[in-house]
């Protein structure tokens, strides 16, 4: 039998397969059905200080080859999700958890990783340093001064097993700065990539923007995002010290795409899109897939290929 099981420094997972932050991820109720589900872990929505009910709607859209959204961080607070995952470490002693945040400015970044860092989680913290759809905040992801600044304040006191999320890059100097800011600090995890940032899409019945935020201007997910996120998860396999392993996302619709992003080099593998457009019963299927994409390439385990892109010479 294949076996999916992957781990990210020393936690375990049975699944290579979770969701993407911002996808049924939102109460515990939709919580506890990822974790009821095939997926072999689960992040929570990133938090906030305090809850946000975020951009007005319609602020998301189904498209042909994927999605658009400016849901603008809508979640319940950092406590909320904190509460969650601490009530699930007891249940689930096996099955560590992903916790997202997203400050706002570095301020509300620090003082919630000081909250993590003083209680009793011990799961995985993901810092969100890519969120496209908050009126007059950009990305910290685009900003390099400021990822530095970020992270060099962050990890001064922060000693829980953390990663970040990227937003994808388009240039070879991008990845090349970017990862020299990373390979500094004691980062388990680099998750890339976040959603397309601020693409629109026109309804042709009406002549209108299909979302109602910031114009029409929403971050794009799903199959438009494939090559991207394999892009930017092989250059960053190439760039980062092999101590800090590589989540894929974006642009997983079936078990072949999840394969690419594990050949690409990625550890774990997110779903966005298909998640919020099937449900969890998008786990099932795509484990299924990726199971059989193994089988006919001969392959037992995650480790035999993972990483393992050849390239023309
Ligand atoms: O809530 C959102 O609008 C959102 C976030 Br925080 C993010 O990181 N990525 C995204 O596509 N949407």
């Amino acid at each position: 039998m294949t076996d999916l099981h992957t781990s990210i420094d020393k936690f375990q997972f049975n699944n290579v397969f979770m969701n993407a932050s911002g996808v049924r991820c939102y109460t515990k109720d939709e919580l506890d059905e990822l974790a009821q589900s095939d997926a072999g872990t689960l992040v929570t929505k990133s938090a906030t200080q305090t809850k946000r009910l975020g951009n007005p709607s319609p602020r998301y859209a189904p498209l042909e080859l994927g999605s658009i959204n400016s849901m603008g961080l809508p979640n319940e607070g950092l406590e909320y999700y904190l509460d969650y995952a601490l009530d699930f470490q007891k249940a689930h002693p096996e099955k560590p958890i992903f916790l997202s945040v997203a400050g706002l400015s570095m301020e509300e970044n620090l003082a919630m990783a000081h909250t993590i860092e003083n209680s009793d989680f011990n799961g995985l913290v993901e810092f969100n340093l890519s969120c496209p759809n908050v009126p007059g905040k950009p990305q910290t992801g685009y900003d390099f001064d400021r990822t530095q600044e970020v992270l060099t304040n962050l990890f001064d006191f922060f000693t829980k097993p953390a990663g970040v999320k990227l937003p994808p890059y388009f240039d070879l100097a991008q990845f090349d700065q970017m990862a020299t800011i990373l390979n500094q600090f004691p980062l388990k995890f680099v998750n890339s990539i976040n959603s397309l940032g601020n693409g629109l899409m026109i309804d042709p019945e009406t002549d209108t923007a299909l979302i109602k935020p910031k114009g029409g201007f929403g971050g794009i997910g799903g199959a438009y995002a494939k090559p991207i996120a394999l892009a930017n998860v092989r250059a960053f396999a190439q760039r980062l010290d092999p101590k800090i392993q590589l989540i894929g996302t974006g642009g997983v619709t079936n078990g072949r795409d999840a394969y690419d992003l594990i050949l690409a080099g990625a550890s774990l593998v997110q779903v966005g899109t298909l998640l919020q457009e099937e449900g969890t019963v998008a786990f099932t299927r795509l484990t299924r897939e990726l199971r059989a994409v193994m089988q006919t390439k001969g392959y037992n385990a995650i480790s035999d290929f993972r990483g393992q892109l050849k390239v023309l010479s």
